[in-house]
């Protein structure tokens, strides 16, 4: 498996064709997904653009849906929630399809929404993530940090090294060829293996959050590792099931 990790989506090469993609949004959106399906949720329906999240969703049962949406790190006025993992809880989510637009997380997603396996991971799920990917034995994959508004996550790159790190626990072929940026992740994650909460709270978009307010539970949430077995996939563009 020739594996490349690109910072942020623009990054990637627009000839890059790879047979599989995992996006990464540690601080939060991916680390949201997961729970979210974790917590029974039918779907989460990605969507860069505003506009064509509330079209969508206008179109689906009102019983069954939840809009999530947030821009700055809040929520965004008129949406059920915003994207914190400690929100979707089941009672919350059930059964439900979540429509969902982030500032970051779910722009990657679009940006790769043409690959043929899609996936999402976070700390919680990297496990799981890493066993489906050895599975399914792709040839090529790329890992694909959110980042901030096109700049580089510290968070983002903390999960790459630790998603490349596991794959290479479970199978020493694994990432055998890796660019840079991959094998600077692993560093990254060598050093905040033991503590990767403090690595979230110093990273520039945890001190965003934490400006904003108390977000104790979503960085103990984001930073908790191999908790869930829940592989988020994409099933047709944008939407993601506990596949
Ligand atoms: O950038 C994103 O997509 C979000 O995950 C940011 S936040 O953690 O919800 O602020």
């Amino acid at each position: 498996m020739q594996i490349s990790y690109f910072h942020v989506p623009a990054d990637m090469p627009e000839d890059c064709r790879p047979d599989a993609a995992v996006v990464i949004d540690v601080l939060r959106a991916t680390t949201t997904i997961a729970w979210a399906l974790h917590h029974g949720a039918e779907a989460v329906q990605a969507f860069a653009d505003l506009d064509t999240l509330r079209s969508t969703a206008a179109a689906w049962p009102a019983a069954e849906r939840l809009l999530l949406g947030e821009r700055g790190g809040q929520r965004l006025e008129g949406f059920d929630l915003g994207n914190s993992p400690v929100a979707v809880t089941p009672d919350t989510v059930a059964g439900k399809r979540l429509f969902m637009s982030t500032t970051n997380g779910t722009r990657a997603l679009d940006r790769v929404r043409q690959v043929p396996l899609l996936m999402t991971a976070a700390l919680p799920n990297r496990d799981a993530v890493a066993r489906r990917l050895l599975a399914k034995q792709p040839a090529s994959l790329v890992i694909v940090g959110s980042g901030w508004e096109g700049a580089y996550s510290l968070e983002d790159s903390l999960a790459a090294g630790a998603l490349a790190a596991r794959l290479q626990e479970l199978d020493s072929n694994a990432g055998a060829d890796a660019n840079d940026e991959l094998t600077a992740a692993i560093a990254l994650w060598n050093q905040w293996t033991h503590d990767p909460e403090a690595c979230l709270r110093v990273a520039s978009h945890g001190r965003r959050l934490i400006g904003l307010g108390d977000h104790d539970a979503d960085f103990r949430c984001c930073a908790g590792v191999d908790q869930l077995d829940v592989v988020p996939t994409q099933v047709e563009p944008g939407v993601l099931k506990a596949a």
